[in-house]
C-alpha cells in the first residue's frame, strides 16, 4: 500500500478546534509534487470551510518540513509544459484562498518550495534545527512559488539577494532575526507550541481572525496607503459584529468574552 502523502488531525476540545497538516514524503524529504500539493489543497479548503475548525497548522517531521518541489518530478518538465499546465498556479496557491489563520511548524529543511510554502502561510514558528533557503539557483531555474517576492518582503533586499544568489541556508537564529520566523522553540516542544498557539487562535472571534489576517496581508502586500485605507474599512466594519459589543463589554465587566463567531 503506498503511504498518504499527508496526514492529518484534529487538536483541542473547544467548539473550536485546530487542523494538523503533516506533510509525509519523509524518504524524499517531503519534497512537494504535485499530488501532494493537490491533497494538501483539498484539505486546506475543507478546513476552511468546517466551522468546528478555527486554525490549522501545516508541519513536516523533524528533519524535514519540505526539501523544496520535487525535483525529480520536474528535471523533465519543458516551457511549453509548465506554460500550458500553470505549474504551481495551478495547485500551490489555494493555501492562499484559506481565510482562517495558517500556522506554519517547521523543523529541518525548508528549501526552495519548502521556504515559500512556510511563506504562504500566516506565520511561521520553528524549531532550533530549523533551515531556510532559496537554492533553486543551483539547479538553474529561480524560485517559482513566490520566493523572490515574499521573502524581500519578509527579511528585506541583502539577505534575500544573498539567499537567492549564492543559494546558501540560513540557520533558524539568523531566520528570527530577520524577521522570517516569529518564534523558535525546541525541537521536542515544536508541536505543543504550535498547537497552543493555534488553542489561542480558537478562542478568538472567527470573523475578526478572518480580517485582521486581511488586513496584514494588504500591509504586506500593497503600498502603506492602501493598507492603511483597508483597515480602516475593516475596523468599522467590524462595529457590525455581536462580537465586538461583546469583546469590549466583556473588558468593561472585567469577566471572560463569550464570542458568538458573528
Ligand atoms: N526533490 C526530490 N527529492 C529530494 C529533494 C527534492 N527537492 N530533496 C531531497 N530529496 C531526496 C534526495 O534525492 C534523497 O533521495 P535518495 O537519494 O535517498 O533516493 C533523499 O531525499 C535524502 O536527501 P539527501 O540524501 O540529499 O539528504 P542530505 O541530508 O544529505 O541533504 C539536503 C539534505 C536538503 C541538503 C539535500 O537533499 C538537498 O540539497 N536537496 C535539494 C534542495 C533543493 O534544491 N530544493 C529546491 C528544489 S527546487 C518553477 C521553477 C522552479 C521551482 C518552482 C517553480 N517554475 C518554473 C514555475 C523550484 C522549486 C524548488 O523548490
Amino acid at each position: 500500500m503506498t503511504e498518504p502523502l499527508i496526514l492529518t488531525e484534529i487538536h483541542g476540545d473547544g467548539a473550536r478546534r485546530t487542523a494538523l497538516i503533516r506533510i509525509n514524503r519523509p524518504k524524499q524529504l517531503n519534497a512537494l509534487n504535485d499530488a501532494l500539493m493537490v491533497e494538501m489543497g483539498q484539505a486546506l479548503i475543507a478546513f476552511d470551510r468546517d466551522d468546528g475548525i478555527g486554525c490549522i497548522v501545516i508541519t513536516g517531521n523533524d528533519k524535514a518540513f519540505a526539501a523544496g518541489a520535487d525535483i525529480a518530478a520536474m528535471a523533465e518538465y519543458d516551457y511549453m509544459h509548465v506554460h500550458q499546465t500553470e505549474y504551481i498556479t495551478r495547485n500551490w496557491e489555494t493555501i492562499l484562498q484559506v481565510r482562517k489563520p495558517v500556522i506554519a511548524a517547521v523543523a529541518g529543511f525548508a528549501l526552495g518550495g519548502g521556504c515559500e510554502l512556510a511563506m504562504m502561510c500566516d506565520f511561521i514558528i520553528a524549531a532550533d534545527n530549523a533551515r531556510f533557503g532559496q537554492p533553486e539557483i543551483k539547479l538553474g531555474v529561480i524560485p517559482g512559488a513566490g520566493g523572490t517576492q515574499r521573502l524581500p518582503r519578509a527579511v528585506g533586499k541583502a539577505k534575500t539577494m544573498d539567499l537567492v544568489l549564492t543559494g546558501r541556508m540560513m540557520d533558524v537564529q539568523e531566520a528570527e532575526r530577520s524577521g522570517l520566523v516569529s518564534r523558535i522553540v525546541p525541537l521536542d516542544k515544536l508541536l505543543e507550541e504550535a498547537l497552543a498557539a493555534g488553542a489561542a487562535i480558537c478562542g478568538f472571534s472567527g470573523p475578526s481572525l478572518a480580517l485582521a489576517k486581511s488586513c496584514v496581508n494588504k500591509a504586506f502586500e500593497g503600498s502603506l496607503h492602501e493598507g492603511i485605507d483597508h483597515e480602516r474599512r475593516i475596523f468599522h466594519s467590524l462595529f457590525a459584529t455581536e462580537d465586538q459589543k461583546e469583546g469590549m463589554a466583556a473588558f468593561l465587566a472585567k469577566r471572560a468574552p463569550a464570542f458568538r463567531q458573528r
